[in-house]
């Protein structure tokens, strides 16, 4: 059906309709001004759109956290559907504060035998002072994430509307708003185009010449300025600081009927019956250690590209490009009538738990933004993927490397967008070498290292404070995510070229790092972090997991790939003398080298449990480490940050308890709590608080470690591909389609009365695993291309 025939089959269901319509916008509004006008009142009642996977509302935005997100990986938009006065905020993800910069600390090796002994010492303190002092970042902070725009639709003024509805289409990846205005239907549907790098809105209505607006483009930052070019084209241009980054954008309007007419610095449309605005921007980052490219140019180009198609053409290329990616994993855990309330009402009582379907949601919603936010040629997703209105967002908006950014892309692989991860593997490129001198400035040291942060200028430096910039590990830590791709794709050409060389650079820099602890004798880590708990130390025990788990994905890659046998020996004799993970006084898993946690502390890091998820470090299989890890997570209780939250969910589902994992699931998909407790913005959004994304993708995560792991290897090397390890007694039946297990694997399950009724294995790449589902375990053998039916007792039924 077309948009248009859609839109006329909307029931009428009232028929009080504004006077004065087309009457003039009333007041002057500065072009920056980001306040919306009052919106209209809205009377009648519609309901739902029709789709399993549509955020929904009946009401327009009336902040930032209530607008519908759109992303293309570069550009991102938020809807906030007001009538009659459409906002479209958005941003291009190179507008950063700063200049290309090197944050590295001339003369900071030379402490650093000075700060090992202070802290051998137990001169916390004093290493501290002399840290500040000498060995962190210049200067001490890094650059901030900024807005590029807005974008502004002014409909003629209205005291009433009727039959409104806004919705995201997560399965289309179109936000649309809809509503009558003296007796016309308006609709508008606004999407952010890939292959178009463009945002488009489509504005129409259904009674032909009826569309009058003002359509203008502001900014908040101060040096910006917008002017009419040609007939139909705004330019804005601004400038984040002097000699930084410039950035442009284009909105070109296109219109069937009517007129178009310049009006100051905005377009005046009149007598339209639908109207086209394609948007795009662009800066002047050749890349981080560049500016100097020309975002007139780029828009011009961009622009002439996304114009040069009809609109129904832009949709087309849209959808097609979009919903491949988004329809490989389909998910259904139950559906009740609460599915069609709208998506605030549905949060504010998801925890009373009749609303199976929300989980669902917020499974393919983290999807959904990882594409919306991750995608070539554009940045990583950042602490707010890219959707940013403010000059001053919180923690920068930047790249928060002790979980956050981590966090971002843990459903990448497991739910299927194995290449939504391309963005975050270009910036480890530029990483490895700004942290390659970092390694040398800092520590002496070769190899490359990233500490707890990097922004677009890729500093790879200690920042902010000792307390948590000095932690070594999140070069390592990121470089894994290679690891992962390689053992998820089984791709040996991907491993060859891209993922040994970075986690090769990464194990350097510990070789030379790792210091023996005259105690123990083991090798360990320091000066470095427990993330953000317990100031600084020698030896916590996360970094121990990590660089145990970076030094094995080396060793065996280099057998993979038959290389570098020398190299792995001695990461092999080292590995070995690296400090072990520990049980404590409490039962617990020590967080540090000494039994010191507090049993008491509910910390919203569980740093020391990244052996556990993400990484594999410990598993079922070494029982006595597995219950004192999951005794370190009961004393840190279940309330928490968002991303918090999300964490919990994969460790609980690693600890194979469902109903502790859905109970965390049921925290995080509620309202955004008190005290620092996470929950969800009526969009969606996760609530640190505040937004910040990394909780959307935990989670998304956590529902897929609940459906399916593969993190287990035999000795031999085969993974296991475990199925249904942690359902939740409250998802009875379901299935799910397009899951991927590591060794090259994709799985479809369905279930029943809490059973599994059969699981479909396709291989893409791999050739042997083991299956299991609860005690039972099957070898399954197959060539690339094939698959195998098995039913609840793991016996083949079909081939
Ligand atoms: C880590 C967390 C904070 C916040 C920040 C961006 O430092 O401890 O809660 O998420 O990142």
């Amino acid at each position: 059906m077309s948009s248009r025939c859609r839109l006329l089959a909307v029931p009428l269901c009232v028929a009080a309709l504004l006077a004065g319509q087309l009457a003039e916008a009333k007041g002057k509004r500065s072009p920056s001004t980001p306040e919306m006008r009052a919106g209209a009142r809205i009377i009648g009642q519609v309901s739902a759109p029709d789709g399993d996977w549509v955020l929904w509302y009946r009401q327009p935005a009336a902040n930032w956290t209530e607008a519908l997100p759109l992303g293309n990986g570069q550009l991102g938009a938020m809807v906030f559907g007001a009538a009659p006065e459409e906002r479209v905020q958005f941003n291009e993800d190179t507008v950063w504060t700063g200049t290309p910069h090197a944050y590295d600390h001339p003369g900071a090796a030379q402490v650093l035998p000075e700060l090992r002994r202070l802290l051998a010492e137990g001169r916390q303190a004093d290493a501290h002072k002399l840290a500040m002092d000498q060995f962190m970042s210049v200067p001490l902070h890094q650059m901030a994430y900024q807005p590029c725009g807005d974008l502004w639709i002014e409909m003629p003024e209205q005291d009433e509307v009727a039959d409104y509805r806004r919705w995201l289409d997560l399965e289309s990846a179109v936000a649309t708003t809809e509503y009558r205005a003296g007796g016309i239907l308006f609709r508008r549907d606004v999407l952010v185009s890939h292959p178009d790098q463009a945002i488009v809105v489509r504005v129409e209505c259904d009674r032909p010449g009826a569309l009058d607006c003002r359509v203008r483009l502001s900014s908040p930052h101060a040096s910006s300025a917008v002017e009419v070019q040609g007939p139909d084209v705004l330019v804005l241009r601004g400038q984040v600081q002097d000699d930084g980054v410039k950035f442009e954008s284009r909105a070109r309007v296109a219109i069937e009927d009517g007129k178009i007419t310049a009006d100051g610095a905005a377009l005046r449309v009149t007598g339209a019956t639908a109207l086209t605005i394609r948007l795009v921007a662009a800066t002047n980052v050749k890349n981080y250690r560049e500016l100097g490219a020309d975002p007139t140019a780029r828009c011009a180009d961009a622009l002439a590209k996304a114009c040069a198609k009809p609109w129904v053409q832009n949709k087309r290329d849209h959808l097609a490009d979009y919903q491949p990616l988004f329809r490989r994993v389909e998910l259904d855990l139950g559906r009740t009538d609460a599915a069609r309330n709208p998506t605030d009402q549905r949060i504010v009582v998801f925890r009373e738990g009749h609303d199976l379907q929300l989980a669902a949601v917020a499974f393919q919603f983290g999807r959904y933004l990882l594409l919306g936010s991750s995608r070539e040629p554009g940045q990583p997703a950042n602490l707010q993927g890219l959707w940013n209105e403010s000059l001053k967002p919180p923690w920068d908006s930047k790249y928060t490397c002790n979980i956050n950014t981590e966090m971002n892309y843990w459903p990448a692989e497991a739910t299927n967008l194995a290449e939504c991860t391309a963005p975050l593997f270009d910036a480890l490129d530029d990483l490895a070498v700004a942290g390659h001198q970092t390694a040398k400035v800092h520590y002496g040291a070769g190899g490359w290292v990233l500490h707890h942060n990097f922004d677009l200028w890729r500093g790879t430096a200690p920042i902010n404070n000792s307390n948590h910039g000095i932690w070594v590990v999140g070069g390592a830590w990121l470089s894994l995510h290679e690891w992962e791709h390689y053992q998820f794709s089984q791709d040996k050409e991907f491993l060859r070229r891209r993922a040994y060389p970075l986690l090769k650079g990464a194990a350097e820099f510990f070789v030379d790092f790792l210091v023996e602890d005259p105690k123990t004798g083991w090798l360990i880590s320091g000066p470095s972090n427990s993330p953000e708990h317990g100031g600084l130390v020698m030896g916590p025990t996360m970094d121990h997991q990590i660089i145990r788990t970076l030094f094995g994905a080396c060793i065996e890659a280099s057998k993979v790939l038959g290389v570098d046998s020398e190299f792995a020996a001695r990461l092999a004799a080292m590995r070995a003398r690296i400090a072990p993970s520990q049980i404590g006084q409490h039962g617990q898993l020590q967080e540090w080298l000494r039994d010191v946690d507090n049993p008491k502390e509910q910390h919203r890091h569980v740093s020391h449990l990244w052996g556990v998820y993400p990484g594999a470090d410990i598993t079922w299989q070494q029982p006595k480490l597995f219950q004192a890890a999951r005794q370190s997570l009961l004393f840190r209780g279940d309330a928490a940050t968002g991303w918090s939250m999300g964490w919990k969910t994969c460790l609980w589902a690693r600890f194979l308890d469902g109903d502790h994992a859905y109970l965390i699931v049921q925290n995080l998909l509620g309202p955004v709590g008190s005290k620092g407790r996470g929950g969800l913005y009526p969009n969606l959004f996760d609530a640190c608080p505040p937004f910040q994304i990394d909780g959307n993708f935990g989670v998304c995560a956590g529902i897929a470690e609940m459906l399916l792991q593969s993190h287990v290897r035999e000795p031999n090397g085969r993974y296991l591909v475990h199925l249904l390890p942690a359902l939740p007694a409250a998802w009875p039946t379901g299935s799910v389609k397009g899951l991927r297990a590591r060794g090259g694997f994709e799985v479809d399950m369905a279930w029943q009365q809490g059973k599994l009724r059969e699981a479909t294995i396709r291989s893409v790449a791999g050739t042997a695993c083991k299956v299991r589902y609860a005690t039972e375990e099957v070898d399954v053998t197959l060539r690339p291309g094939e698959s195998v039916v098995l039913n609840a007792g793991l016996r083949p039924i079909r081939q």
